[in-house]
């Protein structure tokens, strides 16, 4: 071998061990030797029943810290002055709605310098759901080019909200007939979800517009919009407040004015959350929720989110479906306190009754 190809390939393999060696090396990062000052006890995230007083500790490992204080979400539950050794307290979970909780440790050191451990802590319902099965009383014709997203009465007269960009609109529906006796499109951009009446004005939400509607409920001609964050499912109210769902197992309390949100809660039951809730209706103090895809309706208690009970309506489904899509659509009339079901492209409108 020559003296320049020898050369030649030292430089070619001090290339290569530079390229895929050395470069890499200076390029990694280094790793800090942080010393964690405070840790909780145990690793894991929790699953704890509502009701329960749950026994949890956290360690103090190095010296020198000021504070410790835990942290439900954003509330303080304790703060500790110059802690020491292994701390124990014990969590009331009932003090807290249900669902998914960041439980935080949050010390503070001498130095100036804040370290936080935290886990999560999910909170199940300590109830039961009943089981219920939706009887089918009597059966009305649907418009079954309908793609319901939206169902509620007010004053007797049925309104429907329909989805699909350019097919959205709400509609004034006779129910012995299934005949639309007034209705009003959205523009082809959006995507209509649910509806529901209060003070005499109709909310529409819209899926991905993040846009809500709000019309006149008599000449349902548009008075404003407002926006909001995130998506929208489904919509009923308390008489006070628009409750809101997102397909999560997140309910949305707003101000019907300005549409802000009052609250949230999380709707679970023993097992964990119930999510992709759509369609809703509030009826006797209950939210009743028709879970997307699902031949399944649940009652939550409004306050806390518990699941009450569960419905099961495939006997709906078979009398009604016919060629349609999912079950979407609950309604109860105050004025013969009857409560009925339909779903998207129906050929059917159920009278029914939970029992
Ligand atoms: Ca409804």
């Amino acid at each position: 071998m020559s003296r320049v190809k020898r050369i030649g390939i030292l430089v070619v393999l001090a290339l290569i061990i530079a390229t895929f060696v050395i470069v890499p090396m200076l390029n990694k990062p280094k790793i800090e030797d942080e010393i964690i000052a405070s840790e909780f006890t145990f690793q894991d995230n929790l699953a704890v029943t509502f009701g329960k007083k749950v026994p949890l500790s956290f360690k103090i490992l190095a010296d020198g810290i000021l504070s410790s204080k835990v942290y439900v979400n954003d509330s303080l539950l304790k703060t500790w002055n110059n802690p020491k050794g292994q701390i124990s307290f014990t969590l009331d979970v009932s003090i807290f709605g249900l669902g998914a909780k960041t439980i935080s440790l949050v010390s503070n050191l001498k130095n100036g310098e804040e370290q936080t451990d935290a886990r999560l802590i999910r909170i199940l319902s300590d109830e039961s759901p009943k089981s219920m099965n939706a009887i089918v009383l009597k059966s009305f014709v649907h418009n079954s080019s309908s793609f319901t997203q939206g169902l509620e009465f007010s004053d007797g007269i049925l309104f429907e909200s329909t989805g699909l960009n350019g097919k959205s609109k709400i509609a004034k529906v006779q129910l012995e007939t299934g005949i639309q006796t007034n209705e009003i499109g959205l523009d082809a951009t959006y995507f209509g979800e649910g509806i529901t009446i209060l003070n005499d004005k109709i909310f529409q939400i819209t899926w991905q517009n993040q846009k809500c509607f709000i019309y006149d409920k008599n000449t349902l001609q548009v008075q404003k919009d407002i926006s909001y964050i995130g998506e929208g499912w489904g919509l009923c109210n308390d008489g006070k407040s628009i409750i809101m769902s997102d397909g999560t197992e997140t309910i949305t309390f707003r101000n019907p004015e300005t549409f802000q949100i009052e609250r949230t809660i999380e709707v679970y039951d023993q097992v964990g959350p119930r999510v992709k809730l759509n369609e809703l209706e509030y009826i006797n103090g209950r939210i009743f929720a028709n879970i997307w895809m699902l031949d399944v309706i649940i009652e939550i208690d409004p306050k806390t989110g518990k699941v009450l009970s569960e419905i099961d309506c495939s006997d709906v489904v078979k009398a009604g479906k016919g060629t349609g899509e999912v079950l979407n659509g609950i309604a109860y009339n105050p004025k013969n306190r009857k409560t009925y079901l339909t779903g998207k492209n129906w050929s059917n409108l159920l009278e029914v009754e939970f029992k």
